[in-house]
Parts: structure tokens; C-alpha cells; sequence
């Protein structure tokens, strides 16, 4: 495994002196961000990146996320601009030495809570997602000003409506087949420059507010390969957006996968699945409901050598920051990841 840490850039609180610290660190996940989604990200702010990780002692290996543009997952006319862009930025972020490209396919909202600082017994906070308050918001209702964690903010109220409404006229099978359009254009881009596309899977890995989600479990993971057989069209093994469902089995998952050479970056953190939803907890797997040494043991048993990062984390000793991504519980996390990998590896 490449142990790797994410970063938002230099915006971020979290700093590369910071990361480089982290014991095993290896690589910076990291991706442009003063680019709408759609755009070609520039040379200059692809190369200050790299060179600041670089000179950190990290590598500049993965991009989280090149995001995909709503035209593309809508299959509207202007797709095939979008799909070019798209390539042109998988071929500038190549030529700067990335190998992996995590992105996801969930039209409108990336990943979705209702709380973002939920006390948790031991006095940390924590994201969680409980399902009595998602019935309460309905993203149509312009009177509402309820948002939710994780929703694009780029969005005014009356785009989001607009948005929405186009993607119910969308089926399930439609959203399949501008997925399948989008990969056979930028698969054969990415196999030119030797790098990994790896798709994250849909967080929570069901449907809400009625918009399709497909990229949700392990039936639906073994079509999303098949539609183009070819390595560098991978997954980014997301254990608390699958496991937040009792139906995945997501050891079963990474060792199958992982056997098939298919999962090229892996997101571990655990969580606790509850009646109502889900509450993100510390990585330990006493701490939530997945079993993490049987999914590293899965990873490493079947030959994992792709990207490994600690996943959200609390907030705890007072930190504050950017929910999910402070540096104290993810730090923790990444030991605790490194711990288990060593003891896999020598039992
Ligand atoms: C949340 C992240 C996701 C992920 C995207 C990948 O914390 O795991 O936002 O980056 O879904 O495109």
C-alpha cells in the first residue's frame, strides 16, 4: 500500500509540514480548485501544486477528484465539450507525474449528511446522517433555505431546483448508459497516459430525493467494470460509503476487487450503521460496525499496491476546520492503518 493524506491546497488549514510528519506518509491527495467544475485546470496551478508537495517530501500522485460536469452525467448536447475537457485534463495532470484520478458519478449532491458536528459520548464531533432528517428537506422548495453538508454550494436555490427536475425526467438505465459514453471516450485517454481512473462509489450508497444513484454495491460494481474491461478503469474502494448499507459486504468487496487488480486508491474509515442511518466514528474497528483488519487483510492478501488514505475523521482536542478533514483524528487514523498493514504483512 502508498499510505497517502488529503489536502485542499494552500488554502488548507491542514499544512505539508503538517502531513509530512505523519509517520509512513508517503503522498499528497490533492486537485485544482480554482477552476469550475467542466474547465481545463492550467499547467501553472497543476505545477505550484506539485511543486509544493514535492518539496515537501511527498508525492504528487493522485487527484481527488477531476469533477465530472452535470452535462455529461445528464448525456445533454454540450457533453462531448465537457468530455473533451475532461480528457485534455487527464493528459495535463499525466504529464505532471499523477497516476490515479479519483472522481464519482452522483448526479448533484456529492456526498451527503444532516449533521456535521454531532457529539459523540467521548465529547469529539462527528458527521452522521439520520434518515428522519432527510425526509424533512426537499430540495425543490425554494421557501426552504435548509442545505446539507456536502451539497455544492455553487448552486442558488433556483439552479438547484432546475438541476433536480432535469434529472427526474432521468432514469436509472439512462444515467448507465451516459456513464458507459463518458468512460469508452476518457478510458482509452487514460490508458494512453498510464493513468488509473478509480470512480468513488455514491455516498450514502442509496437513492435520496428521488435522484438516481448506481454506483452502490457490488452487483452494480461488477457492471461499472464491465463496461469497459480495461485496468485503468478501477474503483476507489470507499469503505464508509459502502459499508454504511448492512447489505454490502465489504470485505467480500476489497478482496474480490483487489484479486481483479481493479482498486487503485481505497478511502478506510468506519462507521456505525444505525435503524435510522449512519454515524461516521473513529477508524478503530471496535469504535463502529466494520471489521477494519479483515478489510486490510483482504486488501493485502490479494495483492493491493494501490493508494491508501485514512478517511474522515472526528474533530477532537479542540480542533476546528474543515468538517471531516482535520489533522488530528485522520493522523490517528493513518497509524492505525500503518499498524495494521505491518501486522498483516508479518503474520
Ligand atoms: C468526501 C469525499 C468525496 C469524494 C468524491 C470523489 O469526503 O470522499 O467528496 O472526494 O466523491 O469524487
Amino acid at each position: 500500500m502508498k499510505l497517502a493524506f488529503r489536502w485542499y491546497g494552500e488554502d488548507d488549514k491542514v499544512t505539508l509540514e503538517n502531513i509530512r510528519q505523519i509517520p509512513g506518509m508517503q503522498s499528497i491527495v490533492t486537485a485544482v480548485y480554482d477552476v469550475p467544475v467542466g474547465q481545463v485546470w492550467s499547467r501553472e496551478s497543476i505545477g505550484r501544486l506539485k511543486e509544493l508537495v514535492e518539496k515537501n517530501g511527498l508525492g504528487f500522485d493522485v487527484i481527488e477528484s477531476i469533477p465530472v460536469h452535470e452535462d455529461i452525467k445528464l448525456g445533454n448536447p454540450s457533453r462531448d465539450e465537457y468530455i473533451e475537457n475532461y480528457c485534455e485534463n487527464i493528459r495535463r495532470v499525466a504529464e505532471a507525474g499523477i497516476k490515479c484520478i479519483c472522481y464519482n458519478f452522483m448526479p448533484v449532491f456529492d456526498w451527503t449528511r444532516t449533521q456535521l458536528d454531532h457529539v459523540l459520548p467521548d465529547g469529539s464531533t462527528t458527521l452522521v446522517y439520520y434518515q428522519e432528517q432527510i425526509d424533512k428537506v426537499d430540495p425543490l422548495e425554494s421557501k426552504s433555505d435548509m442545505t446539507l453538508p456536502g451539497w455544492d454550494s455553487s448552486y442558488t436555490r433556483d439552479e438547484l431546483k432546475d438541476i433536480v427536475k432535469e434529472y427526474n425526467k432521468l432514469t436509472e438505465e439512462q444515467l448507465w448508459d451516459n456513464l458507459k459514453y463518458f468512460l469508452k471516450r476518457i478510458i482509452p485517454v487514460a490508458a494512453e497516459c498510464n493513468v488509473n481512473m478509480a470512480i468513488h462509489e455514491d455516498d450514502p450508497c442509496w437513492s435520496i430525493f428521488g435522484l438516481p444513484r448506481i454506483i452502490t454495491n457490488e452487483k452494480n460494481l461488477d457492471r461499472f467494470l464491465s463496461l469497459v474491461d480495461d485496468v485503468h478503469n478501477g474503483i476507489t474502494l470507499c469503505t464508509g460509503s459502502l459499508g454504511c448499507s448492512k447489505k454490502n459486504d465489504v470485505v467480500k468487496m476489497a478482496a474480490k476487487y483487489a484479486a481483479m487488480g481493479r482498486i487503485h486508491f481505497a478511502h478506510i474509515r468506519n462507521v456505525a450503521v444505525l435503524d435510522n442511518g449512519f454515524e461516521e466514528r473513529a477508524h478503530l474497528s471496535s469504535c463502529g460496525s466494520l471489521d477494519m483488519y479483515e478489510i486490510i487483510r483482504a486488501l493485502h492478501d490479494n495483492g493491493f499496491n494501490g493508494y491508501i488514505r485514512p478517511d474522515h475523521g472526528r474533530m477532537i482536542w479542540g480542533e476546528t476546520g474543515r468538517a471531516g478533514y482535520g489533522l488530528y483524528d485522520r493522523a490517528l487514523g493513518a497509524a492505525y492503518l500503518n499498524g495494521l498493514w505491518e501486522a498483516v504483512e508479518k503474520s
